[in-house]
């Protein structure tokens, strides 16, 4: 017999749609938008009101998540001694990474975007979000409860900030400082958190620059089943 005791209560559900006619507009718009954005590192330390920090990350918590667990937390740090601690931590590390742990083919793949073991952006950025993934939580009686596509929840909802900053017209940087467990140390984070991603937020400098990168065609990236 299937269960019929839990039945998940459901609700109606009437999302903004268009006519057939408007969605290749739409569609193409957002594309040229979004393929504005660009990860630059030449940060402004031009204030920013906190309350938009907020609402980006509100955005990025809509992301769907394994059975709903939101399995993400966001830390957001204006705080200058915080920040100036994870830059040197962060540098240690990068310096260990650039002149011992990355292989000669990485540190190829790396020149033409021009990074070092240097990261002043992370001082001079007014914000640093640190995210972190919960691969699982402690429930009130102490034992702990997994969650589901950890990794694949939080990439979706850093994808969404990323695109929320850019909306702002802020720029954004995916910092991945490796090993990364100092970030959980210097922001004292429960141990069932983990640290996923350093995005420090900002304005660009007026002559920031990007590496002139070229982003991969369609035909490149998708293939037709028709
Ligand atoms: N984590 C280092 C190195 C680095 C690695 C990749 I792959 C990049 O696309 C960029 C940097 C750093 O942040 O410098």
């Amino acid at each position: 017999m299937p269960n019929t005791n839990s039945l998940p209560a459901l609700i109606h559900y009437n999302p903004t749609t268009y006519a057939p006619h408007e969605l290749l507009e739409r569609s193409s718009s957002f594309y040229r938008w979004l393929n504005e954005r660009r990860t630059c590192r030449d940060f402004s330390d031009e204030p920013i009101d906190p309350a938009v920090i907020e609402q980006i990350v509100l955005t990025a918590g809509t992301a769907p998540s394994g059975a709903h667990k939101q399995p993400w937390h966001f830390c957001l740090v204006s705080n200058p001694q915080l920040k100036r601690e994870i830059r040197l931590a962060a540098e240690a590390e990068e310096y260990e990474s650039y002149t011992n742990r990355m292989s000669k083919e990485w540190l190829e793949d790396l020149a033409p975007i021009g990074t070092n073991w240097e990261k002043p952006f992370l001082e001079i950025a007014p914000y640093l979000i640190v995210v972190f993934r919960q691969p699982y939580v402690v429930q009130a009686d102490g034992s702990k409860r997994q969650n589901y596509y950890v990794q694949e929840s939080c990439g979706i909802a850093c994808g969404l900030l990323l695109a929320a900053i850019h909306h702002a017209g802020l720029i954004a940087l995916t910092h991945t400082p490796s090993p990364m467990n100092f970030l959980a140390t210097l922001l004292k984070r429960p141990e069932n958190e983990k640290p996923y991603l350093l995005i420090p937020v900002g304005y660009p400098t007026k002559d920031g620059r990007v590496p002139n990168l070229a982003r991969k065609p369609l035909d490149a990236i998708a293939t037709w089943y028709r």
